[in-house]
């Protein structure tokens, strides 16, 4: 295979799922090239190693300061628990990011020695397409050509600015944040996508003054139940949500103030407010622009690339995984595996396909979100009111009681099928420690989980994910959920 050329396979993106699709290639016998290259972002100029945005600028990062925040509250809490704390104690941005970014360049690090020892030629290049076997590779000095056999487009996203005056010089976005060298201090987080209440919910943590703006709705493409209670419990915290706004201009002050003018979308109102940084997390865009994908043929659709189940775009030898493809979840175990099973489909005789249905995830708030399957609205929408039944609680985690934090938003559910076997459809949890919660029962629903199991379960005492197992009450009773104690 590929006797003609440089390589069997290139595999352009050294991200989540280009990493994972060359690695497993090279294992089953191709000879692999993986090219990585990282704009920097356009004021800071920040900019970062191989591995993508994961490690670098995505899950990794945000999950250490969304702790550095749950430690800064557990402080608090410990001195009910009889902790002598100095109730005074604050952290140190730039000690944070430090130790951040250090673990971020241990990891590329590890990543560079895994590539060579696992024999994938990592080529620290921009690619772009000459035709349909030929790729320009512009390197930090010169330029190489190089061919393959086969290609895999694993380029993944970067942030989306405003086109609005001054989004870009005044306004930062995730790729800046996690490095930035000074304070956030009083923050406007523009988007209630996930990541813009993640960022939000760790500045809160942290001691700075967030504020999200919301265009439409919080969490779009989550269950809304569940997306509204995670605003109402960041709002408990004392983070301001501006409803209905979008921002038109942001202009920087002589004392260096962010002046952001803003618009209610629905009375037409305009206001202004002072901020000291301006976080644009509007969503991301797909790296498709660089790629030069006229040359060789690739279709582009909203600058995503559509595959088939097989991760195949329209032309014969080019495939695509990871956030660059149309239409399906942006998660990193979601790139990892189908990169993976791509590489053993291509060079190992396998035949196993990517299932991107019921893929659990979870939103890093304070009081973190996390679910797998059918949002409720989801499951109605596709079985009918009639045919859906939810069951649903409220409760009290034990570690709650001793700091007196407050409960009001510890909420779960369970969509299932009404009748039948009553299959659950989805689980959506809002609590402590959520990911851990759902990961297992993620396994659970994949392997056609039902609430007569579920209820059968016998739970771990004294836990929150043991709620599940006590779910009892549902919502078209019309009881109440809340626990008496
Ligand atoms: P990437 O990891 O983005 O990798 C693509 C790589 O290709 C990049 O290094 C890019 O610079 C490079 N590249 C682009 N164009 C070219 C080119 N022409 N030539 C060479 N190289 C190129 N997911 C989760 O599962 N859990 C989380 O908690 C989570 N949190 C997140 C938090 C934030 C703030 C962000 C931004 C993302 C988060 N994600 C999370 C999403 C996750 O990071 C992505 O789904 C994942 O990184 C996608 O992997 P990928 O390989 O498709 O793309
Ligand atoms: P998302 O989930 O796409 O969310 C983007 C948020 O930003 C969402 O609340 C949008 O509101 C809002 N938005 C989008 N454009 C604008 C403009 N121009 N002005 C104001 N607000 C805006 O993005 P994330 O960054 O959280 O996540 C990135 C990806 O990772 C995402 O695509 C997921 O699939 C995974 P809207 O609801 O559109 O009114």
């Amino acid at each position: 295979k590929g006797g003609t050329y440089d390589y069997d396979l290139i595999v352009i993106g050294g991200g989540s799922a280009g990493l994972a699709c060359a690695k497993e290639a090279v294992l089953n016998g191709a000879r692999v090239a993986c090219l990585d290259y990282v704009k920097p972002t356009p004021t800071l100029g920040t900019k970062w190693g191989v591995g993508g945005t994961c490690v670098n600028v995505g899950c990794i990062p945000k999950k250490l300061m969304h702790q550095a925040s749950l430690l800064g509250e557990a402080v608090h809490e410990a001195a009910a628990y009889g902790w002598n704390v100095d109730d005074k104690i604050k952290p140190d941005w730039n000690k944070l990011v430090q130790s951040v970014q250090n673990h971020i360049k241990s990891v590329n690090w590890v990543t560079r020695v895994d590539l060579r020892d696992k024999k994938v030629e990592y080529i620290n290049g921009l690619g772009s397409f000459v035709d349909s076997h030929t790729m320009l590779a512009k390197l930090k000095s010169g330029e190489r050509t190089i061919t393959a056999q086969t290609f895999v487009i694993a380029v993944g996203g970067r942030p989306r600015y405003p086109d609005i005056p001054g989004a870009v010089e005044h306004g930062i976005t995730s790729d800046d944040l996690f490095s930035l060298d000074r304070e956030p201090g009083k923050t406007l987080v523009v988007g209630a996508g996930y990541i813009g209440l993640e960022c939000a919910g760790f500045l809160k943590g942290l001691g700075y003054e967030p504020t999200v703006m919301v265009r439409s709705i919080v969490l779009r493409g989550f269950d809304q139940q569940m997306a509204e209670l995670v605003a109402s419990s960041m709002e408990e915290r004392g983070i301001p949500f501006l409803r209905k706004s979008v921002p038109l201009s942001v202009e920087k002050q002589d004392d260096g103030k962010l002046l952001v003018k803003y618009q209610n979308t629905e009375t037409g109102e305009e206001a202004e407010e002072l901020f000291d940084t301006v976080l644009w997390a509007i969503g991301r865009k797909g790296l498709v622009d660089d790629l030069n994908l006229p040359n060789a043929g690739v279709s582009v659709q909203k600058d995503k690339i559509p595959v088939d189940s097989q991760e195949a775009t329209n032309v014969a030898n080019i495939y695509a995984v990871g956030d660059i493809i149309y239409g399906k979840p942006e998660l990193t175990p979601v790139a990892v595996l189908a990169g993976r099973l791509l590489a053993r489909r291509l060079y190992g005789g396998a035949t196993q396909r990517m299932d991107y249905n019921d893929v659990a995830t979870t939103v890093f708030t304070p009081l973190e979100y996390a679910c797998v399957g059918l949002s409720e609205e989801d499951a109605v929408k596709q079985y009918g009111a009639d045919e859906v039944e939810v069951f649903h609680g409220y409760y009290k985690p034990t570690e709650f009681f001793i700091p007196q934090k407050s409960v009001r938003y510890c909420y779960l559910k369970a969509v299932a099928e009404r009748h039948g076997d009553q299959r659950v459809y989805g689980l959506h949890y809002l609590g402590p420690v959520a990911g851990e919660v759902i990961q297992g029962f993620a396994a659970a629903l994949k392997s056609g989980l039902t609430i007569n199991t579920l209820i059968n379960t016998v739970g771990i005492h004294p836990t929150t994910a043991e709620e599940f197992t006590r779910l009892s009450i549902t919502k078209r009773s019309g009881l109440d959920p809340t626990p008496a104690s």
